[in-house]
């Protein structure tokens, strides 16, 4: 009882959905009644205690062997008891399994070994780790596996359910997904854990569902489309002739370097942005309005605002991503990324410099 406290991340008796409150209910008042029928049964177990106490040396008990009536009682009891937790326990299955409401938002949710990604089909993003949300409105979540069995499960705001590789269909059938759905009633971060073991990382496959308000939530949808932080690719993109920029004072090449820096631009990060496209993160990895375009891995698009990193292992700051970048498989067992000086997810090391890394960091912490 004591770690399910409230002021615990993930405690499953501080319900913030209607999902999690029909469960809750239901946990609450299975708890009570059971709590009446320990007090009659230790009650009664007193009183046998008490009466029939041996009160001499030489008494002995009453001799009995078997009791019909008792047999019949014991068996019939615990029977009502099964039966009575049953009622309300299907009912709440039932409950939890109503048609979904129409305006419901989806979002496609994707197990990896080990870490999330989330696919929003109305807004056209794919994010990872972080599930954006916003107040009051019905989601509708589809849960699949790209590898092994996975669970989802944000214990404030329901679930658990499983997420299973979905095999191949048969032209003109429905895949079969496991769906979840509630309305988050308030705002906030809450965190979440998969819940079947899923190999050597499994312990380390967390995620936070970050709930905003409509307005919080639209300002994140439109910070993702007008992202990459940093302007310049943009800039010359849309640019008929580069040098016309550079001579416009837009785009300023650092010396010897060929690395483009948009005006007002930390040196840093546009050399980060230049080594990160130049490696093979971009084979994996994607980035909103770059050419990094990877879907195996996840989509680093506004990585800066992430609040942590490796699935929600650490804090995402400068010097965890360094690791991170270095060392991946030295923090998370099995992760399927290379990393500096070793192979990983089927590709070879990167063999990124100390001064490169540190630069991609400071530039993916800059996608805000
Ligand atoms: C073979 C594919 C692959 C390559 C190449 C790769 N990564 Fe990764 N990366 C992954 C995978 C898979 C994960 C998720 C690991 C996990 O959490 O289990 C990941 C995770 C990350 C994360 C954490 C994301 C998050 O949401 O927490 C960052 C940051 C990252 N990679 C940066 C890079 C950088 C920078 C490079 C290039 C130097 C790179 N990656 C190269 C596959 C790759
Ligand atoms: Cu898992």
């Amino acid at each position: 009882m004591v770690g399910c406290a409230d002021e615990y991340p993930q405690s499953s008796i501080n319900p913030h959905t209607d999902f999690a409150e029909v469960i809750h209910s239901l946990y609450v008042s299975i708890f009570w009644w059971t709590m009446l029928i320990m007090a009659v049964v230790w009650i009664l177990l007193a009183w046998v205690l008490v009466k029939y106490r041996r009160k001499s040396e030489d008494e002995q008990p009453r001799q009995i062997r078997g009791h019909l009536g008792m047999e019949i009682a014991w068996t019939v009891g615990p029977a009502l008891i099964v039966i009575a937790i049953a009622i309300p326990t299907i009912q709440a299955v039932f409950a939890t399994q109503r048609p979904v409401s129409d305006d419901a938002m989806v979002v496609e949710v994707t197990g990896h070994q080990f870490w999330w990604e989330f696919h929003y089909p109305e807004q056209g993003i794919t994010t990872a780790n972080e599930l954006w949300l916003p107040v009051d409105r019905p989601v509708n979540l589809r849960l699949a596996s790209n590898d092994v069995i996975h669970s989802f499960w944000v214990p404030k705001l329901g679930g658990k359910r499983d997420l299973n590789p979905v095999p191949a269909v048969r032209e003109g059938q429905d895949p079969k997904y496991n769906w979840l759905y509630f309305t988050p009633q308030q705002t906030g971060v809450y965190m979440g854990q998969c819940a079947e073991f899923c190999g050597q990382s499994h312990a380390l496959m967390a995620m936070r569902v970050i709930v905003e308000s409509d307005e919080g939530f639209d300002d994140w949808v439109d910070r993702w489309f007008a992202s990459e932080g940093a302007a310049a690719p943009e800039v010359q993109e849309e640019a008929e002739d580069e040098a016309e920029l550079q001579m416009a004072g837009v785009v300023q090449e650092e010396e010897g370097t060929g690395v483009q820096v948009a005006e007002d631009e930390d040196p840093l990060v546009a050399m980060g942005r230049d080594a990160f496209l130049n490696a093979t993160c971009i084979a994996c990895h994607a980035v909103e309005g770059t050419s990094a375009q990877g879907i195996i891995a996840p989509n680093l698009t506004l990585f800066g605002a992430r609040k942590t990193l490796g699935a929600g292992i650490m804090e995402n700051n400068q010097e965890n991503l360094v690791r991170w970048i270095i060392d991946p498989q030295g923090i998370k067992a099995a992760a399927a990324m290379p990393g500096t000086d070793y192979a990983g997810g089927n590709w070879p090391a990167t063999g990124l410099s100390d001064e490169e890394v540190g630069a991609i960091a400071a530039y993916l912490l800059s996608l805000k």
